[in-house]
């Protein structure tokens, strides 16, 4: 048993308006009762999606360093859980986190793009690498147009069937992870879903979101943040899914009744009492 609260190592950037990454990671996870360790990638003015020019300190130099100050602490994290990275050379770094704390659940947030599209900072170098990244992982959480670009198939055109969106899930397995989230998939059946796989029990998972017509920045990163959270404090996979899928739908709601700027995110603020009470979940079902 530990006597102490899970610890994550989360390496991301610090992007000071427009709620995501740490900004959002950080207060989740304090929140789950999980202790959070950054490791900062870079330090920008804001996010990259629409806001004007970025002020952008890269970090990048800094990430081994830290590592070998850890190693020499002798630190135990429970898990090492990586975001939006900037470069090859991050990726790179990010592999020397995981094979130095092999035993820690390792996850990848495949941060690469949205609505079927890289993002511009996205080269086909990185994306290469981040194929890379998530062999090493046993949980990724990637969104529809990033499960895509990491198999290296389009971008579906019509709302996936239930045997395609599992082949998807299975590809994704078969590159190492045994637990596979895609976020935000349409399905056939006209919902919109959160689709999951445990390789180890061979099992498929959805989690039906209720549709709002507007998307924030750094939901991927709260999803994220929670379904490490949970899975940190025992909950099964459907569980953890359900568990964000079930925040995100509060916070977006919330929200999107005040009608802020979409790219100043979500209210987290307003929300975040969720995650300390207690829940029941029934609302996962088989896919
Ligand atoms: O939410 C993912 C994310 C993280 N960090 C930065 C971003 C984004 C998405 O746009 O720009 C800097």
């Amino acid at each position: 048993m530990l006597k102490r609260p899970p610890r994550v190592l989360a390496i991301h950037d610090l992007s000071g308006f427009g709620r995501c990454s740490l900004t959002v990671i950080l207060p989740v996870l304090s929140a789950m009762k999980v202790q959070v360790c950054p490791v900062l990638t870079a330090v920008l003015s804001t996010h990259t999606g629409g806001l004007g020019e970025v002020v952008f300190r890269d970090l990048t130099e800094d990430m081994m360093p830290t590592l070998a100050h850890y190693q020499k602490l002798d630190l135990n994290f429970e898990a090492v859980y990586s975001g939006f990275l900037g470069s090859s050379e991050q990726i790179d770094h990010c592999l020397a986190y995981f094979s130095q704390w092999k035993d820690a659940l390792a996850v990848v947030d495949p941060v690469m793009g949205d609505h079927g599209k890289p993002y511009q900072t996205y080269s086909k170098e990185m994306c290469d690498q981040m194929v890379k990244l998530v062999k090493a992982a046993d949980v990724i959480t990637p969104n529809l147009t990033e499960a895509c670009i990491l198999l290296g198939e389009p971008y579906p055109t019509a709302p996936l069937r239930q045997f395609e969106a599992k082949k998807i899930l299975a590809k994704l397995s078969e590159l190492g992870p045994s637990q596979i989230v895609i976020t935000g998939v349409e399905l056939s059946d006209g919902t919109l879903t959160n689709l999951g796989y445990d390789a180890v029990r061979g099992q498929y998972w959805r989690v039906d979101c209720r549709y709002v017509p507007v998307s924030y920045p750094g939901t991927g990163d709260i999803f994220a943040a929670i379904l490490v959270g949970a899975l940190l404090n025992g909950d099964s996979l459907p569980i953890a899914m359900e568990r964000a899928t079930r925040f995100l739908e509060i916070a977006i709601r919330t929200t999107f009744s005040y009608g802020t700027d979409p790219r100043h995110g979500v209210m987290l603020e307003s929300c975040l009492s969720w995650l300390l009470e207690p829940q029941n979940f029934d609302r996962y079902e088989l896919l």
